[in-house]
């Protein structure tokens, strides 16, 4: 964690001393971004409602710190971090805390606010994480009625910042939910590099045919929204204390152990969220010198073409005055001679 706090300073001192005094000359407008700079690694957890983002949250803390149930729970975000003790924090106070980098959260305004919440808890597997909850996605008959605060304007300023994000489905809605599938096509658009996408609950199939129309149902969706001709890889798993469900008539369910793998393979990727974020910081600053790079040649091309166009112009305008004077001179020598 030391090694990537260094790291985080000397991205924040070269975006502060060499690039921003670049960008200010050349008028380059560099998006230095303080919200992806501070604050430990961030992983996202978005889905449908109900596919089990806050259960996952909790089976990662060790701890029952989000609420869980089948009707749609959470309708905020929630920031779950490492802390000495069990606190929570409402939004408001949360964003004035001077010790706690969140203050830009206050531009989503106070009906995002006061439904966002910050939660601590002394889980060991929280100390170099930061998971954000969001409240399920719905179908509704009215789409403002959905929420009080924009919440895809909060899903795209979450995601920009999250050094992963996981979208869950579930047998229930395999990409069939309205809002998860606009949500996919626009707010994630330019970061599937850090989207992990997850079929969750698998348990549930009773039958193995039922799994491959299910997951067949959730690439046939997602292959109207993503737009890559290979199909994105879909992590399939469910929580353990799921699994001992009873069999009445069914003689071959799935076997959920190939799963479990599946769900080692999504813990781990949460755990590498610091490497990931070492990764994110270098390949953005990276990335902001590559455009800033490109858009100082582009100006300095231009002053060169600009200042070769000038001289030319000089050059016309001095040889046209050269010629005018030269045939002012001959007029006035040979023409008009008085013996003539
Ligand atoms: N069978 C099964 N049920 C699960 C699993 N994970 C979670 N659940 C159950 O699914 C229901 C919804 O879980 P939540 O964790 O509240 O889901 P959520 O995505 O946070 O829901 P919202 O906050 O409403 O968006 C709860 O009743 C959980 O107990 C799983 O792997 N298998
Ligand atoms: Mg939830």
């Amino acid at each position: 964690m030391d090694d990537l706090l260094k790291l985080e300073r000397s991205v924040r001192s070269i975006y502060a001393t060499t690039l921003s005094m670049l960008a200010s000359r050349y008028r380059f407008n560099l998006p230095i971004s303080n919200k992806d700079v501070p604050g430990s690694p961030r992983v996202l957890f978005l889905g449908n409602h109900s596919s089990g983002k806050s259960s996952f949250i909790n089976y990662i803390a060790e701890a029952d710190i989000q609420e869980s149930g089948m009707a749609p729970t959470d309708d905020g975000f929630t920031l779950i971090t490492f802390g000495e003790k069990e606190e929570t924090l409402d939004g408001q106070t949360l964003v004035s805390h001077p010790e706690l980098d969140y203050q830009d959260l206050a531009n989503l305004g106070p009906e995002f606010l006061a439904k966002l919440q910050f939660k601590t808890y002394p889980s060991e597997n929280l100390r170099q994480l930061t998971l954000i909850d969001s409240p399920g996605m719905i179908d509704s008959a009215s789409s403002h009625q959905l929420r009080s605060y924009d919440f895809r304007q909060c899903v795209r300023r979450f995601a920009e910042s999250a050094d992963l994000v996981l979208f869950f489905f579930d047998p229930d809605k395999p990409g069939t939910t309205g809002e998860a599938i606009s949500i996919f096509t626009r707010q994630l658009a330019g970061i599937d590099h850090k989207l992990l996408i997850v079929l969750n609950k698998v348990d549930l199939f009773d039958n193995i045919r039922d799994f491959a129309r299910t997951y067949g149902t959730l690439c046939w969706n997602l292959s109207k929204t993503i737009p890559t001709k290979d199909t994105p890889r879909i992590y399939t798993t469910y929580l353990p204390g799921f699994a001992t469900r009873p069999l009445e008539g069914n003689t071959k369910p799935i076997p959920l152990e190939d799963f479990d793998i599946s769900r080692d393979e999504v813990v781990s990727e949460i755990m590498r969220a610091p490497a990931r974020r070492a990764d994110n910081l270098v390949s953005g600053l990276l990335s902001q010198a590559h455009r800033l790079a490109v858009h100082v040649k582009v100006c300095l091309e231009a002053v060169t073409a600009y200042r070769r166009l000038i001289n030319r112009l000089w050059l016309a305008f001095y040889g046209i005055v050269t010629l005018c004077a030269g045939a002012t001179w001959l007029t006035r020598s040979w023409w008009l001679k008085p013996e003539w």
